[in-house]
């Protein structure tokens, strides 16, 4: 979901499910006990809030035990623009989240989850999917990369090799911000979870370059992917 500050959201959630449910969005300031209440199946509610705050936001269902709706995916985001954003080229959001696989076609592993031992990361759901599909941009285009952490339990070191970001904006506010005085840039941007925020910069020359979790562990297991410009040389880099 996309909006700028101002903005009014209104979402009708209905309970097609055998269980309760509910959403949680904390682009939001609301009574929980009202618009965060558990629905049961067959019912529905109608959420309405005012984004008055910028940023990416994650929303997520809270019904019991939230651990194991969130780790079955329910969960999202909802990116406000800040007024004054500079503009882009292209614009690319990516939402971490962790596997808890559990057998062939039914819901995630409880116990995995609340030991901590996923079976992979993903940007955006799949398992290394910009991996298999890389992201084609142009040289020298301008862009910005939203984050989002909606990992149960696991961080997020963000990172773009062959890259630094001359503007960041984490949880609220600008780290550095394009031509400052101290010329300073930014290499990886750290998310705790639901933490949230977006990065900006160019690839110039044609290459391959990977966007990672930094955290080495989570990097070997789903949580990379590739911006490819022009014909990337056949060998070397990583
Ligand atoms: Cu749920």
């Amino acid at each position: 979901m996309h909006g700028k500050v101002g903005d009014t959201f209104r979402v009708t959630l209905i309970n097609d499910g055998t269980m309760n449910h509910s959403i949680d969005f904390h682009a939001s300031k609301v009574s929980p006990q009202v618009q965060m209440r558990q629905i049961k199946p067959h019912e529905s509610l109608v959420y309405e809030f005012k984004a008055n705050y910028a940023g990416i936001w994650t929303y997520h269902c809270g019904a019991d035990p939230m651990i194991h709706h969130m780790g079955n995916g329910m969960f999202g985001a909802v990116v406000i623009d800040p007024p004054g954003l500079d503009k882009v080229d292209k614009e690319f959001v990516f939402v971490q989240s962790e596997l808890y696989l559990g057998p062939n076609g039914k819901e995630g592993d409880l116990k995995k989850m609340m030991a901590g031992t996923n079976d992979g990361v993903a940007f955006n759901g799949y398992y290394n999917q910009y991996v298999y599909s890389p992201i084609k941009v142009a040289p020298h285009s301008r862009i910005r990369v939203w984050v989002d952490n909606a990992a149960i339990n696991e961080d997020l070191a963000f990172h773009t090799v062959g890259t630094i970001w001359d503007t960041a904006w984490k949880e609220g506010s600008y780290v550095p911000r394009k031509d400052n005085p101290d010329h300073g840039g930014m290499q990886t941007l750290d998310l705790q979870p639901t933490q949230g925020g977006f990065v900006e910069f160019t690839l110039d020359d044609p290459g391959a370059y990977t966007f990672v979790n930094h955290k080495m562990r989570d990097l070997s297991r789903g949580g990379a992917g590739q911006f490819i410009v022009g014909n990337p040389p056949t060998t070397g880099g990583h």
